[in-house]
């Protein structure tokens, strides 16, 4: 009777004495009493029947409760359903009604808006709210902690999350224990976490880098955790004297540098930097090394495939890059159009295989077939190249995709809203620099014949239907679209001709 993650991760960390999470309240949480935590919502969970491979879905501000409900979901052989906290009702009713979870446990602001999305599905509905309070933890008080732990294996599943397609509908990744647990041990390793770490944790929690990166490698390492809500510039400023590492994306690294507090001193008891989920600009690194003196570590990973690539903790970590592909992990650049390896040097597709990539789409066999080929790599999407040092270079991206604070926006949701809305003839959505999310949203619209659509009047009807990341930052009315021979519009000419259009 063995359970390949809990085993591994959960159980040596709640036997190991010590802090695990400091928290912004000033309290604290041991290793032991996570463990409890854990427990507790796993006999919930229990109680509302949750069993192995079934589906419980979190949409829940960032707290140690919600947490500890990802410990109670491997305990059960649960598959844990983590869902970013803007997203609409509207946009939840499609995560729901695809994943059929037996429990949804959200905040219960959202209750009414979701009861009948639960009822419909069949599922119990229970709430959380920021401060760990709700009848999730109501009856988390009144249980005794569940004992047992399901028998799991390294392919069973762990988690499944939501990534937007290119075609608008969104596809549940589905990740097993060993995706994680291999990818966690090959990450602690290689940035040599241990005990004597402290992580400033600043990121959300229902999403690879934050649960599955953070969280992970630290209940591995057994490192302990500054816990934040989320991402604010003084209150991390503030945790490094007491901390060790930071993970984050590059806003996280551009809100810093514009802290005149980050300096050498500040940094004096820090020993690493990791960027990743969107592409760090060389002169972030070098800004960031001159006052500093330490040089961000990148890394390039997705939700598909966990981390695939990290810069070196000891050798060379070269801005513009993302290191070189993690131990385990086969990378490969193909023709995007043969699909032929091609020698290194040359850009192509990035293609990875390794233990960590996912098993697959939920329900999705043939989305599936077209991205995880037969010999088991996964074509990221991502255009790159391998230079002569054997560092990974990300030079593009083949999927239409935006990257906006490290959230990944796929124009194709977008487009098709405004597609349908009255008075407008088509659309493109594209994501244009910005200085601080790295890229922003800007919708061009094309109006149909005699129509003249007001943009303030698009953008209000796309916000209730869309989580707020996604919001156009301006709708503009263009006469066309350009087109090439094939009839596709032309992204590229769009992103150079608006590239300045948010002033
Ligand atoms: C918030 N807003 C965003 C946004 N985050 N808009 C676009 N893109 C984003 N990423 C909205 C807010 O709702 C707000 O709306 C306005 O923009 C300004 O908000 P803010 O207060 O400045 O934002 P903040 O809360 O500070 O959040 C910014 C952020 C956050 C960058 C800190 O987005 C964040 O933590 N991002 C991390 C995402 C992440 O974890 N990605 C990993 C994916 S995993 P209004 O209404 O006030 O105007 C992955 C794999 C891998 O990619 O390799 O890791
Ligand atoms: P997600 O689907 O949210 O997991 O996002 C994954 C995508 O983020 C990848 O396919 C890349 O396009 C991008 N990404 C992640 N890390 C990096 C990085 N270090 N540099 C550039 N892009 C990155």
């Amino acid at each position: 009777m063995s359970n390949h993650l809990f085993d591994a991760m959960f159980a040596p960390h709640a036997a190991t004495p010590g802090t695990f999470l400091y928290l912004e309240d000033g309290g604290t949480l041991s290793r032991a009493e996570f463990g409890v935590l854990g427990a507790r919502l796993a006999a919930v969970l229990a109680s509302c029947g949750v069993k192995k491979g079934d589906r419980v879905a979190l949409q829940a501000a960032k707290s140690p409760q919600a947490l500890a409900v990802y410990a109670a979901c491997i305990r059960l052989g649960a598959v844990l359903l983590p869902l970013n906290t803007a997203y609409t009702p509207e946009e939840l009713a499609y995560f729901i009604s695809d994943a059929e979870p037996r429990v949804l446990i959200c905040d219960p602001v959202a209750l009414d808006a979701l009861q009948p999305i639960a009822t419909r599905n069949n599922a119990t509905i229970l709430t959380l709210d920021p401060v760990g309070g709700g009848s999730l933890m109501e009856r988390a008080d009144a249980v005794a902690p569940h004992e047992g732990v399901a028998t799991c294996g390294p392919e069973d599943l762990a988690a499944i999350l939501y990534t937007s397609g290119t075609t608008g509908r969104s596809k549940g990744a589905m990740l097993s224990h060993d995706n994680l647990l291999s990818n966690a041990r090959t990450l602690a390793d290689l940035w040599r976490f241990t005990e004597d770490d402290t992580l400033i944790h600043a990121l959300p929690i229902f999403h690879t880098h934050g649960l599955f990166v953070a969280v992970n490698v630290s209940l591995l390492s057994r490192a302990a955790v500054r816990f934040f809500a989320r991402f604010d510039a003084d209150t991390v400023v503030e945790a490094m004297p007491q901390s060790t590492t930071l993970m984050g994306v590059p806003t996280f690294y551009t809100r810093l540098l514009a802290d005149d507090r980050l300096n050498r001193d500040l940094v004096a008891n820090m020993r690493l930097f990791v960027s990743g989920s969107a592409p760090l600009l060389a002169a972030t690194h070098e800004a960031f090394e001159q006052r500093t003196g330490h040089r961000i570590l990148e890394r390039y990973g997705m939700t598909e495939t966990n981390m695939n690539t990290s810069n070196p903790y000891d050798g060379d970590r070269i801005a513009g890059t993302v290191g070189h592909p993690l131990p385990g992990v086969d990378l490969r650049i193909t023709d995007p159009n043969s699909d032929v390896a091609l020698p290194q040097g040359e850009t192509g597709m990035i293609e990875v295989r390794g233990p960590n990539v996912f098993k697959g789409y939920w329900k999705m066999p043939e989305k599936t077939a077209e991205e995880l080929r037969p010999d088991g790599f996964f074509i990221t999407g991502d255009l790159g190249m391998i230079d002569a040092q054997g560092y990974v270079h990300i030079v593009g991206r083949q999927k239409d995709l935006i990257i906006s604070g490290g959230y990944n926006i796929y124009p194709k949701e977008i487009e098709i809203l405004l597609d349908d809305m009255p008075g407008v003839r088509e659309s493109a959505v594209i994501g244009v620099p910005h200085p601080d999310m790295g890229e922003a949203v800007v919708a061009l619209v094309v109006s149909d014949d005699g129509a003249s659509p007001d943009p303030h009047d698009l953008a209000a009807a796309l916000a209730p239907k869309l989580a707020r990341f996604k919001h156009p930052r301006r709708v503009l009315i263009v006469e066309d679209l350009p087109r090439n021979a094939m009839g596709k519009v032309q992204k590229n000419a769009l992103r150079a001709q608006f590239a300045t259009c948010l002033g």
